[in-house]
Parts: structure tokens; C-alpha cells; sequence
């Protein structure tokens, strides 16, 4: 098989968090630009194509999201700026400081916040994922990535890669958090059944649980959401969802799948916990399916306890290649500036059956061994 070939775009690039709000302290973050960068090298070294994105209608992005999130980021860095905020008191990024939840409203008929610096709890369920003057375009651009990928594929490329930046597995119909905004893998598998596919399975593998996602389809028999994830039961984000007992709901029950894995766990339990997933997916028999391809659960990452190896994202990419669909594979994590090119082409050697295009002269310059 040819090597998958990637979908990027520049526009990417504009979304510069800066720091993330953590507990109240302002914190380096490390959802950085660089990340596409390192990325696209890697996999150009590799023989990789390269593309990038069209930029595509709002129609399959506002069956995903509601049209309050999509207006609310398009416009919120404009209406902060003209609240004078980044010179008074000097915040420059969107950042919530009111958090009107269900449990604050009650019974009460609530308003919709007007003041700009309200509205960010309405849509933002955490302090970290910040908002500045590019994560629209870049949100958008990203949106654009999957949607490409889905392009190629329905014009039958077997699978294609979206190098989707800032990722998207955390955000939700309304909502956005987990450094993400717009659910880009949501997209494509609604994409995916826009174009005709009757069953579209998302496997995701980023370390963290892709609650947005899981909601997203919760409901639905149609798409299967399928997660191996850190247990957030043992302390790590999100949180709240992600157990095993979470099956989908009416229509949708028996089409969610979670393996909650505890911290520390390696190569074993995630590549078994991944095969039992996929044997599922083979039961769902889907005709299309959508990878959430975070390689945060990789040993060197900052941000999981899970040690999976270089070796094993490339046998969980022989795995899910093993299913043989029309693919497209969506980057989500993944942090390590230093391994996550060869961690991203590791995955993509094993999904394409090997390391035949690969040049005698090398994988690259960041080819770190883990
Ligand atoms: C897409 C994805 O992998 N999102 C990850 C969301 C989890 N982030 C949790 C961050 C918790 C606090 N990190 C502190 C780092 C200080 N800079
Ligand atoms: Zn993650």
C-alpha cells in the first residue's frame, strides 16, 4: 500500500494558546503550533503526500455543533478585544471566569450571559483551553483537515490522514474544553454519513477519553464510538466520563465501547484492550470508519501515565489496518515535540503494512527511540 497521504493546513498555525489556566495559575501549555510542524516534517521525510485542506461549507460542522458554538468562537476574540479587556486588566486571551451550570440555574429561567466575559463559561468547561486572536481560523482550518481527508477518501484513497491541529476529541455539540474546540473527527464520521456510509465506527486512541465525541453519537445506532483511554476514574481528564459502563443511550445503546485503562499501563493492556475494541468494531461492520489518533499515550508524554512504545502505536496501526476500510485517521494529543513525528509515522508504517517507501537514507532526524 502507498503510504496514507496527509492533509494539513497552515491556518493551523494561528491558534497560539500561550499558556493554559490551570487551577488558577497561568501555565505553559503544550497544545504549541511546533506540534503540526514537527508532525508534517516527519511524514514528509517518510514519502508521505502532502495537501493541503479546502476550505469547505458549514453544513456537515453545524449538523455536529450547535450554531450558538460556532457563532460564539467566531466572533468572541473580536467582542473581548472591544470590551478593552487585553489592555484592561491585560488578559489577551479568552478566558472564563463565571461558570453558570445547571446546578447554579436550578429551576430558574436563565438568560443567556450578554457581557462577553459570561459568556465564556456558557461554552467553555474548563480554564485551559483558552481563546485568542487565531484559534477560530485554526479551530475552522482544522474542521477543514478531516473534511479534505474525508474528500479523498470517498474519491477512493483507502485511507487518508488529517493532521488536525488544535485537536478535537473534547469538544461537545455545545460545548468546547481539553484544548479543543470543533469535534474534527465528529465531523468526519458525519461526513462519512453524509456520503452514504450506513455505519461509521470512530476508534479512538488518543491516552484521554474523547467524551465529546462519545456525546456527540451517544444516542445514535449509526456511529459506533469506541475508546481506549487512562481510567479518569483514577484522577485524569475528563474527569467525569469514560467508564466502561457508558453503552449509548435509546437508539444508541450497545454503540459506545470504553476501556478505561490504569496509570502505567503498557504495550499489553492497551494493545489488548485495542483488539477487543476492534473485534467490536467488526461486529458493528461499519463501511467507514474515523481513527482519533492521539499519540499522547506514548511513555515520554507530559500529559498521560500510559507507556506505550513507538513499537506499539506501529502494531496499533497494523490492528486497526487490519479492518480494511475506508479510513480517514484525525490527530488529536500527543505532546512530546521531540517523538511525535516518529510516533505519528510509526502509526501510519503499521496502518499502511510496513516500511517499503521509507528512503535507505533514513526515517529523519527524530526518529528518538522510546
Ligand atoms: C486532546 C487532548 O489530548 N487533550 C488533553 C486534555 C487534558 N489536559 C489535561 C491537563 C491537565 C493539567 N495539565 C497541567 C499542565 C501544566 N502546563
Ligand atoms: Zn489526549
Amino acid at each position: 500500500m502507498s503510504p496514507t497521504p496527509v492533509i494539513w493546513s497552515p491556518s493551523s498555525l494561528a491558534h497560539e494558546p500561550n499558556a493554559e489556566v490551570w487551577i488558577g495559575l497561568r501555565t505553559k501549555g503544550d497544545e504549541v503550533p511546533e506540534r503540526v510542524t514537527v508532525i508534517r516534517d516527519a511524514l514528509e521525510g517518510a514519502g508521505h503526500e502532502l495537501q493541503v485542506a479546502a476550505v469547505h461549507p458549514d453544513t456537515v460542522l453545524r449538523a455536529v455543533h450547535s450554531a450558538a458554538l460556532v457563532d460564539y468562537l467566531s466572533s468572541v476574540y473580536a467582542d473581548w478585544v472591544s470590551a478593552g479587556f487585553p489592555e484592561d486588566p491585560g488578559q489577551d486571551r479568552v478566558v472564563p471566569y463565571f461558570f453558570p451550570t445547571a446546578a447554579m440555574r436550578g429551576p430558574l429561567p436563565a438568560q443567556p450571559a450578554r457581557a462577553v466575559h459570561a459568556r465564556a463559561g456558557e461554552f467553555a468547561y474548563d480554564t485551559m483551553t483558552v481563546v485568542g486572536p487565531g484559534t477560530n481560523e485554526a479551530a475552522r482550518g482544522a474542521v477543514d483537515c478531516a473534511l479534505t481527508a474525508v474528500d479523498r477518501v470517498q474519491a477512493g484513497q483507502g485511507s487518508c490522514y488529517a493532521l488536525c491541529r488544535p485537536p478535537g476529541h473534547h469538544a461537545t455539540r455545545e460545548a468546547f474544553g481539553g484544548s479543543c474546540y470543533l469535534n474534527n473527527a465528529a465531523v468526519a464520521a458525519e461526513a462519512f454519513r453524509r456520503a452514504g456510509h450506513n455505519h461509521v465506527a470512530v476508534v479512538d486512541i488518543d491516552a484521554h477519553h474523547g467524551n465529546g465525541t462519545e456525546a456527540i453519537f451517544y444516542a445514535r445506532s449509526d456511529v459506533f464510538y469506541g475508546s481506549v483511554h487512562v481510567d479518569p476514574g483514577a484522577g485524569w481528564f475528563p474527569h467525569v466520563v469514560g467508564f466502561a459502563g457508558e453503552r449509548g443511550v435509546g437508539d444508541g445503546y450497545g454503540s459506545t465501547s470504553n476501556f478505561p485503562l490504569a496509570p502505567g499501563s503498557g504495550d499489553g493492556e492497551w494493545l489488548a484492550a485495542l483488539g477487543t475494541l476492534i473485534t467490536e468494531v467488526e461486529q458493528f461492520a461499519p463501511s467507514a470508519l474515523v481513527v482519533s489518533l492521539g499519540v499522547d499515550a506514548a511513555r515520554d508524554d507530559p500529559e498521560s501515565p500510559l507507556e506505550v512504545t513507538m513499537a506499539g502505536y506501529e502494531r496499533a496501526g497494523e490492528l486497526i489496518g487490519s479492518l480494511s476500510r475506508p479510513t480517514v485517521i484525525v490527530q488529536e494529543g500527543g505532546y512530546n515535540l521531540a517523538t511525535l513525528g516518529s510516533l505519528v509515522r510509526a502509526f501510519l508504517r503499521g496502518h499502511d503494512g510496513g516500511d517499503q517507501q521509507v528512503p535507505a537514507t533514513g526515517r529523519g532526524n527524530d526518529a528518538q527511540e522510546l
